[in-house]
């Protein structure tokens, strides 16, 4: 039996994508949930890089989302995510480039709106398993640590608040533009699990690894944000494709 391990942060969205691939193609793995900062020479050892999602299947390892994605494609092409047609296909991998940049601003949005909220550090500091007490401890160096790595500050939630509604509009225009449930073609692409597991964390959406996120004590016009998200056409679709295709 292979052993097929992926290294992650649970709440991490890119690790969200690399789950929801391997489900979609139905391979049978394990998750090790690592502790933020303290994750680095673990991922440095195994794949030489110093961020999750890394995959380790069998005698193979493999860092970062996107390779993870070309890998599982190329050794487990079964329920292929990229489609064969050569103009689907380029349209495919150029749109996970797109939304897989776009999870680094969506990233920087969402602590800025919820890095204060003490389950968001709950949630990170949870691979731990450590009494309550040393959870709130660490909490406030942890936040320090995200803000400064993150560069999270007024003007950064800003500038990624405007990238993130660009890409709210790109996926309202491709599927207006395809006419379907999918933004390639007319079946779930690499493109679709991308966008929506990387903008999930900002619909506030029930079984995604955010929903422990109180958005009902976040500021008013922070839940009136969130609420916007959810309710307009990309929130609908990024909300349709968990139920039907997650
Ligand atoms: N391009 C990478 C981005 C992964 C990434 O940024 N992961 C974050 C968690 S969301 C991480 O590991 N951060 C820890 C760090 O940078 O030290 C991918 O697709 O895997």
């Amino acid at each position: 039996m292979i052993m097929r391990i992926l290294y992650q942060f649970p709440i991490s969205h890119y690790c969200e994508k690399s789950r929801w691939q391997l489900e979609h193609k139905g391979l049978a793995y394990e998750t090790r949930d690592l502790l933020p900062g303290a994750h680095w020479p673990r991922t440095r050892w195994l794949a030489r890089i110093g961020t999750v999602p890394v995959l380790r299947d069998g005698e193979r390892r493999v860092g970062d989302s996107t390779r993870i994605a070309y890998y599982l494609e190329k050794y487990y092409p079964e329920r292929s995510l990229i489609p064969e047609a050569p103009a689907l296909r380029h349209r495919v991998i150029e749109l996970e480039q797109q939304f897989d940049r776009l999870g680094v601003h969506l990233r920087t949005w969402m602590y800025g709106q919820v890095l204060d909220r003490p389950e968001t550090m709950e949630l990170l500091l949870s691979p731990a398993a450590m009494a309550p007490w040393l959870t709130r401890l660490l909490a406030s160096p942890l936040r320090q640590v995200i803000r400064r790595k993150y560069a999270i500050e007024p003007k950064s939630v800003v500038y990624a608040s405007e990238r993130v509604e660009e890409g709210l509009t790109l996926v309202e225009n491709l599927l207006a533009r395809n006419g379907g449930d999918y933004l390639v073609g007319e079946s779930l692409t690499l493109a679709d699990i991308t966008a929506a597991s990387l903008l999930a964390p900002m619909m506030g959406i029930a079984g995604t690894p955010w929903e422990g996120i109180e958005i009902a004590s976040l500021p008013e016009p922070v839940q009136q944000q969130f609420q916007a998200n959810r309710e307009r056409p990309a929130g609908q679709w990024v909300k349709e494709r968990y139920l039907s295709d997650r």
